[in-house]
């Protein structure tokens, strides 16, 4: 399998995320994409090629121009304020506030973040937008013929949506991989996502359109982030009624109720009829994950990227999350040789 790949993931190495209530080096590190990249190299999985540049165009059409140009200036913002650290959002416009776009950086932190974990540091931007090239590159790759391509990722998308980041995502490389496809005439498109994660960001981008079907298999939002949505009940809206497929899982969840989900996720996609699937491809659903509380094991993951290839689908697998470093690269080729071989 083709894999797109850029060493421009490198500068996204922010030194803080907000866990427990301390300041740790963060879970979502460069080290990720290295050791996935080691692993591929030395299984021969196939070519690896570099991105092309795409600019915003594409990026602005499943992103708000405000946001996407607030990530691009918000280190800059903040580094000139005198403050010592990565810049962290200290408020939001809760509940009965109003919703107005302050001047201050910190007031636009908080207007345009979902979570606070996630700092933003210098060159964040720019890593976010090469992650997007890759994808991009990944998505025009199939457009010419290639039947699947993995596109490394770094960093993650799928928490980022319309107009926020949060929970690692600044842009959404899924969503935008996505909307690629039905710009250059696809009918519909699915993304499935099998992060340990609900993808908020995807599914918000998406909820109320027929053309875009999201299927998402997690942890219980009652009981891990994004906390606020990801839940059963919701179906999509006006002419996306019944085409977002939420799947929350509860702790300790192994692969019989896991693969039992996905085998009802891949028959949702044939009824919908999708042309081609984008995979949000996280592996943070290893049973060893530091922050995650499903149960899959490594031959887990060649298991479902068989079943995945059962589709028959022009398939984009775009990377998202998986935080036990030691076995991300096993477990993320697993999936991509278990689709190769499967089918
Ligand atoms: C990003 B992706 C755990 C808090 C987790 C953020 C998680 C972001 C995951 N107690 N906070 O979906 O892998
Ligand atoms: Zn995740």
């Amino acid at each position: 399998m083709l894999t797109i790949y850029s060493d421009a993931h490198k500068l996204r190495d922010s030194r803080t995320e907000l866990y427990g209530g301390e300041l740790v080096y963060p879970h979502e590190r460069p080290t990720r994409a290295q050791f996935i990249l080691d692993r591929i190299l030395k299984t021969g999985l196939g070519e690896v090629r570099g991105p092309n540049e795409y600019g915003t165009v594409p990026i602005l059409r499943v992103h708000d121009a405000g946001f996407v140009a607030f990530l691009e200036t918000a280190w800059d913002e903040w580094s000139k304020t005198g403050y010592n650290g990565e810049a962290i959002p200290t408020c939001w416009p809760a509940r009965r506030m109003a919703l107005k776009i302050p001047h201050h950086i910190e007031g636009k932190l908080g207007y345009y973040a979902l979570a606070s974990e996630t700092s933003i540091s210098p060159g964040t931007w720019e890593a976010a937008l090469a992650a997007v090239n890759v994808a991009l590159t990944g998505a025009e790759s199939i457009e010419a013929g290639e039947h699947a391509v993995f596109s490394l990722c770094r960093p993650p998308g799928h928490h980022a949506a319309m107009d926020m980041y949060g929970g690692y995502c600044f842009l959404n490389n899924a969503a935008i991989s996505a909307q690629y496809f039905i710009d250059r005439g696809a009918a519909r498109v699915a993304v499935l996502d099998v992060d340990f994660h609900h993808g908020n960001g995807s599914q918000d981008i998406f909820y109320q359109r027929g053309d875009v079907a999201y299927l998402s298999l997690h942890g219980d939002p009652l009981d891990a982030f994004p906390h606020f949505l990801g839940y059963a009940d919701e179906t999509g809206m006006g002419e996306g009624e019944g085409f977002n497929f939420n799947y929350p899982m509860k702790p300790g969840t192994g692969y019989d109720l896991w693969g039992n989900a996905l085998n009802d996720a891949l028959e949702n996609i044939r009824k919908f009829g999708a042309e081609v699937l984008v995979v949000s491809l996280g592996v943070d659903t290893f049973a060893t994950d530091p922050i995650s509380f499903f149960k899959l094991k490594s031959d887990d993951f060649t298991t479902y990227g068989a079943a995945i290839a059962s589709l028959g689908l022009p398939t984009h697998f775009v990377m998202e999350g998986g935080y036990d470093i030691d076995e991300i690269g096993l477990n993320t080729v697993n999936v991509l040789q278990g689709f190769e071989n499967g089918g």
